[in-house]
């Protein structure tokens, strides 16, 4: 597995934000959670390519949100929030190598943040960020590889991977407070302690999870239900509502 990151810019202080304050971001304590990230990836097995940050670019360390990685093809997102569109040209030079590249345009928005993948089932959150003609796009581009493309709304979080992400291929976290467990009727899911609210993304690779640090109760509930977890403190890039799997696309 092959695990591109991108370096946190020195720009992360003028960041997007939806629902969070703004608050000052220490760069070096940042750029110090993020390489504990990457080694909990290499210790998952992953093979970790850190991209340079990019001028002017103070999300870029988001780089889930610039694609959507399938085995067969590479889709390139067209990012919701404009200051965000810089971020795709860089990972697509990076991914050409790897895969058949295709691209969303125009009007399609979708942030990969708003995408799982399940097995052969593709959840996609109707967002700020991700609309119905990215939705469609995206369809379009996968349904003829055999997959099945679900719309999801969510409430009171960014993205998607906000409310819920895949432990495995076949189980999924949830926070039922920002998605309905109803959506993902197809697949098996636990539910996140509900003190930890933003507890629900976490990076599953072979039935192994990086958590954070930040939501011990979560993890409590991880561990009983016997996946083995690896916790990092990702507390500085929350403060730009950033979360774990934000912070890599892998590559199978
Ligand atoms: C943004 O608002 O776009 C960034 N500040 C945070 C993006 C986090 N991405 C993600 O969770 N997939």
């Amino acid at each position: 597995m092959l695990a591109l990151t991108r370096e946190v810019s020195a720009a992360i202080a003028r960041c997007e934000l939806t629902h969070a304050a703004r608050e000052p971001i220490d760069l070096r304590r940042a750029r110090h959670q993020h390489a504990e990230y990457e080694r909990a990836l290499e210790t998952l097995g992953c093979t970790v390519r850190r991209l340079p940050a990019g001028d002017d670019l103070p999300d870029s360390v988001f780089i889930e949100d610039t694609a959507v990685v399938l085995p067969e093809v590479a889709i390139l997102a067209r990012p919701g929030a404009p200051s965000r569109r810089g971020e795709v040209d860089a990972v697509a030079a990076a991914l050409e190598p790897l895969r058949p590249i295709t691209r969303l345009v125009a009007p399609a928005t979708l942030d990969g943040g708003d995408v799982i993948v399940i097995d052969r089932a593709i959840y996609v959150g109707l967002s700020s960020r991700t609309n119905r003609e990215g939705i469609d796009q995206l369809r379009a581009i996968a349904a003829p590889h055999g997959y099945s493309v679900l719309p999801v709304v969510t409430s009171g979080c960014l993205h998607l991977k906000s409310a819920a992400t895949a432990l495995d291929g076949r189980t999924l976290l949830l926070n039922p407070q920002w998605v309905s467990k109803e959506a993902f009727a197809a697949h098996d899911h636990l539910c996140i302690d509900p003190s930890e609210p933003g507890a629900a993304n976490t990076v599953g690779i072979d039935g192994q999870l990086i958590v954070s640090a930040g939501f011990p109760r979560t993890c409590a509930r991880l561990e009983g239900a016997g996946f083995r977890t690896i916790r990092v403190d990702a507390s500085e890039l929350a403060k730009a509502e950033g979360a774990l799997t934000c912070c890599s696309l892998l590559v199978s």
